[in-house]
């Protein structure tokens, strides 16, 4: 049998990361550059901070306090080259099977073409597919915005609960909150993901059930958190409109790519909007599972989102990596994970509407890379994906920046930030954005016992007070959060994962670690359930505590 060319592209053409020249010379000039200080770097070459920085499509990327100098640049883009980045890019947009362990091309990058596109997968071009869902979601979304869809009683829908979890959730969540300025005030959106019955009660607490209209999105349809949650607002909507089954339709639209299955729920096909096996859950905000980010700021703006994250795309697949954002992104996360033992990034946006965006990176950026085996098999002998984390700026400085200046670990951070407030209210904006620029400045320079000494601080004070400095970061600046934008920002970090992925040799495409997620509860859910005393065979703990559980829910 022979190989795939997706595997061949990766598995058979690329020798092991740690045996490439580049990876090689990496490691001796890491030893040279780690005692190299950022104070000492802009010192030497006044026009680092001018020079260092890269600018695409509106999104302009200054990493110029990285601690980095040209050479490392230089073997981080040899690193690029060897590890076949190029070809891998193209293996993706040109609709390979490169997610090899579920046989899958990976295809988000197809969401966002333009008509005129041609990506084929098994000799089918998807663009028009796209284009007709893209359509489906229009036209339902201006009939819900107009009034003219109604519900059981011939109310308008003013609230929409989508009902989704992981990539069925995050990006939804994420997109609502990024664009609400953009989003219709007289429609309620509320989203529904834990099986902890608390959301959905929470959820639903002050709506009537005649104006509200429930988005099932799951790709699989089988999801236990999703399918308990839709059960859950169907017997909710049914017993608030008097059980007349018929309602489910006005009140109940689908996202899924099993039509079997929605059928199956009672929801008719006609309202199901489908997506297909080569968007990854956690790549698939601009899919139809973003139904109800169409449903709050209008199919324009969504339109607009779909075309800024196509303008990174296209950045991503033709600028030379020097100049490339995701690629310059990946390679400074290898630099720091690899080389200076870093394991975690920082997100810190700038934007409160962006309150959302660390929390949906982790899901991006560590259900993808965070795998220990390569492509071929091989257990990994060098650190894979970083942990991400953040909160929005200024509220994270009040609390963990602390540790960032002072602490003993090294965390690299993105700052996020726009150049023009949606909100602007007196001196807010500019008082903001000081905050960024301060927090960067002084991370890399940090303050030295000289500098602390002069204030007037007593010498036993002076080692408190010392920040060293060296602390490294990205600073990424837009004009303003807009949806294009914010399509924008989410396709830099899509492609940033694919660049380290690559690097690293994993299939950023598959979740085992989620499937597994999904399978273990199953087991026990009937012991929890039964009447009878069931026969336990777990470990000691595990019976322990589901005896316990069990008396004490009594
Ligand atoms: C994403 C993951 C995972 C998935 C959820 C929901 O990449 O695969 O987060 O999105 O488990 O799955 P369904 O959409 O099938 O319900």
């Amino acid at each position: 049998m022979s190989t795939p060319v997706a595997e061949q592209t990766q598995t058979s053409k690329i020798a092991p990361l740690t045996s490439l020249h580049a990876w090689k010379a990496l490691e001796a000039h890491a030893q040279q550059v780690r005692g190299l200080h950022l104070r000492r770097l802009f010192a030497d070459d006044p026009k680092r901070g001018e020079r260092m920085t890269a600018e695409a499509a509106g999104l302009f990327l200054d990493y110029s306090k990285n601690r980095i100098t040209d050479e490392t640049l230089r073997l981080l883009l040899e690193l690029a080259q060897e590890s076949g980045l190029k070809q891998r890019i193209e293996a993706m947009f040109s609709g390979e099977k490169i997610n090899i362990t579920e046989k899958r091309a990976v295809l988000h990058v197809a969401l966002r073409a333009p008509r005129s596109e041609s990506i084929l997968v098994d000799g089918e071009n998807v663009v028009p597919q796209v284009h007709e869902v893209l359509d489906k979601m229009t036209a339902f979304s201006n009939r819900v915005r107009s009034g003219e869809w109604t519900g059981h009683t011939g109310k308008p829908i003013r609230n929409v609960v989508n009902i989704g979890i992981g990539g069925s959730d995050l990006g939804p969540v994420m997109a609502y909150e990024a664009l609400r300025h953009y989003s219709r005030r007289d429609l309620n959106f509320r989203f529904v993901s834990n099986v902890d019955g608390t959301d959905f009660a929470e959820a639903v607490h002050d709506f009537e059930p005649d104006e509200t209209l429930f988005i099932v999105s799951s790709k699989t349809f089988t999801t236990l958190e999703t399918m308990t949650n839709a059960h859950t607002a169907r017997t909710w909507l049914l017993k608030g409109i008097g059980g007349h089954q018929s309602s489910v339709a006005k009140h109940f639209v689908a996202v899924s790519t099993n039509a079997e299955e929605v059928t199956k729920f009672g929801i008719d096909t006609a309202n199901m909007f489908g997506f297909w096996d080569w968007v990854g859950g956690r790549y698939s905000m601009d899919s139809a599972i973003g139904l109800s980010t169409m449903l709050a700021i209008g199919p324009d703006n969504f339109r607009a989102m779909l075309e800024g994250f196509h303008a990174i795309d296209e950045h991503f697949r033709t600028a030379p990596f020097e100049r490339n954002l995701p690629v310059l992104l990946g390679l400074l996360s290898i630099w720091y994970t690899d080389f200076f033992d870093a394991q975690t990034v920082a997100i810190l946006p700038y934007e409160q509407y962006l309150k959302r965006f660390p929390a949906y990176l982790q899901q991006l950026t560590m259900e993808s890379n965070g795998k220990h085996v390569t492509l071929s098999g091989n257990t990994v002998d060098y650190e894979t994906g970083p942990i991400y984390w953040g909160e929005p700026g200024t509220n994270g400085q009040h609390s963990f920046y602390q540790l960032i200046h002072q602490g003993t670990r090294l965390i690299p951070c993105d700052f996020l930030a726009f150049a023009k407030a949606l909100n602007p209210l007196g001196r807010h904006h500019d008082m903001l954005l000081a905050n960024v620029f301060a927090q960067t400045e002084a991370l890399a320079f940090g303050k030295t016992p000289e500098q602390v000494k002069a204030e007037g601080t007593p010498d036993w004070l002076v080692p408190h007070r010392v920040f060293e400095g060296n602390r490294p970061s990205n600073t990424i600046l837009a004009d303003e959060l807009t949806p294009a934008a914010l399509g924008k920002l989410v396709a830099l970090y899509e492609h940033c994962v694919f660049t380290q992925g690559t690097i690293w040799q994993v299939n950023s495409f598959d979740q085992w670690g989620v499937e597994l997620g999904k399978a273990l509860a199953q087991k026990i859910i009937p012991e929890l359930e039964s009447e009878t005393e069931p026969e336990l065979a777990h470990d000691s703990s595990t019976n322990n505590l589901i005896r316990r559980y069990r008396k004490q829910k009594e």
